[in-house]
């Protein structure tokens, strides 16, 4: 298996109810390590711009008011498999529908607010991590 990066965000909804530090526990216990880490509002036009792959669905105007009501934690993740293996730590994308003990459902009130983002391919993982982090921050395996 390959080192792989994914990008996770905690989005506003995990900031706002104090679970920063509950999610990053569970994704440190899971093995990913972390390479770069910071707390950012982003504007409504830097969520459109992060999800442009959702235009043109009929959440993306909801889904960018949300993940710019407020705060969120952008953080590089690094493992074996990270891609996959960190959206089986997190769950299905629906918590109703996420498996028992996965970051979604233990925390999660709906399909929108959703605690966490996490990247789909090793392609995007790369991508969307250079959204948030040029290269020169994010902190190389010692
Ligand atoms: P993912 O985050 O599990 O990869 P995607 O399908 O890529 O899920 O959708 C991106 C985000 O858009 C979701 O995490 C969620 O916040 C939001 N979203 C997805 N589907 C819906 C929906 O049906 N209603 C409202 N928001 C949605
Ligand atoms: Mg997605």
């Amino acid at each position: 298996m390959a080192l792989e990066r994914t990008l996770a965000i905690l989005k506003p909804d995990c900031v706002r109810k104090n679970l920063i530090g509950e999610v990053i526990k569970r994704i440190q216990d899971a093995g990913f390590t972390i390479r770069a880490m910071k707390l950012v509002r982003l504007s409504k036009s830097e969520a459109e711009g992060f999800y442009a792959v959702h235009k043109d669905r009929p959440f993306f105007g909801e889904l960018t008011t949300f993940m710019s009501s407020g705060p969120c934690v952008p953080i590089v993740l690094e493992k074996e498999n990270a891609i996959a293996d960190y959206r089986t730590l997190i769950g299905a994308t629906n918590p109703a529908e996420a498996a028992d003990g996965t970051i979604r459902k233990l925390f999660a009130d709906s399909v929108g607010e959703n605690i966490a983002h996490g990247s789909d391919s090793v392609e995007n993982g790369l991508i969307e991590s250079a959204y948030f982090f040029p290269e020169h921050v994010v902190v190389a395996n010692s």
